[in-house]
């Protein structure tokens, strides 16, 4: 199965690695500043040198109870970025966003993906997806990012996320974007407890069973820290490969991590023993 860019294809026969690059505050502090560009184009190039095929540009935090952050500022630290890249860089570049202002200006700039945590359900970012013919990876989340974690419920986590995503991607259709340009993706750790999150792991085939690609990631997220009693999330290295592999295992197309070289030997072995 190929996913098709602008210029560009993927190859899904075999799982591909989306490296994760945070322009947040917490991150880099000042979107356009040379340190700033200097930092992430330092990061993107180790991704790609370990392997990552997309580059995933978030300038919008969507931790648990984060704060909210202005279009203004999402773009000013965005797209600077896209635009260095694509200068740099010959890679598909997605954009972690909601809004539909960083979409359009985002492939203005160069961009080839759109990976929306909100599915398309801002104001605006239905058509914003549609014009910029790219494609679109919905996220399933129960709540939003800021009460997400308060309570989440749910009678049959799997069977719920499965009906949410299928019935938002039959909307983009019929709303006009390509069906080939829809990727799905479950959203660890958005709205889901611990049992939750492995319920749905183990219960991913269950997504595949539309024409759609599978996105995953579980990266370094508190899922991991839980069953481990890893405390920090840069220190949750090990299992985030492991999950990485499992995912790819029971259906993903796509991880989303951060430490792109251990998920990638991760993926190798997992490769070797599926092709032996
Ligand atoms: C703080 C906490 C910062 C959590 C960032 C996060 C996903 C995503 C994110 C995902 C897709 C993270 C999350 N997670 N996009 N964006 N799927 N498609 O851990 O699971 O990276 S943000």
């Amino acid at each position: 199965m190929q996913l098709k860019f602008k210029d560009k294809s993927l190859d899904l026969s075999r799982a591909q690695i989306m490296g994760i690059l945070n322009v947040t505050p917490d991150s880099f502090s000042d979107g356009g500043s040379y340190q700033t560009l200097d930092k992430a184009l330092f990061q993107v190039k180790k991704m790609l040198n370990e392997g990552a095929a997309i580059i995933d540009v978030g300038g919008e935090s969507t931790r648990p109870d984060a704060a909210i952050v202005s279009v203004q500022e999402e773009l000013e630290r965005v797209i600077p970025v896209v635009e260095a890249i694509v200068k740099r860089f010959d890679t598909i570049i997605s954009l972690d966003t909601s809004s539909p202002e960083i979409m359009r200006e985002g492939v203005k700039a160069g961009a080839l993906m759109i990976n929306d945590v909100r599915a398309l359900t801002r104001e605006g970012a239905l058509q914003a997806a549609k014009d910029a013919d790219v494609p679109v990876c919905l996220m399933h989340m129960q709540g939003t990012p800021q009460d997400m974690q308060h309570n989440p419920h749910y009678t049959n986590c799997a069977v719920e996320v499965k009906d949410y995503l299928f019935r938002r991607a039959s909307e983009c259709e019929a709303f006009g974007i390509k069906r080939e340009h829809l990727l799905l993706d479950p959203g660890f750790g958005f709205g889901k407890s611990v049992h939750d999150n492995y319920t749905l792991l183990k219960k991913l085939a269950i997504l595949r069973s539309g024409p759609y690609p599978l996105l995953t990631g579980l990266s370094r997220k508190s899922m991991l820290g839980a069953v481990t009693g890893i405390e920090k999330a840069a220190e949750r290295v090990l299992p985030s490969a492991v999950a990485a592999m499992l995912c790819v295992q029971n259906g993903a197309q796509i991880v989303r991590v951060h430490d792109v070289k251990e998920t990638a030997q991760a993926l190798a072995v997992y490769y070797a023993v599926a092709e032996a």
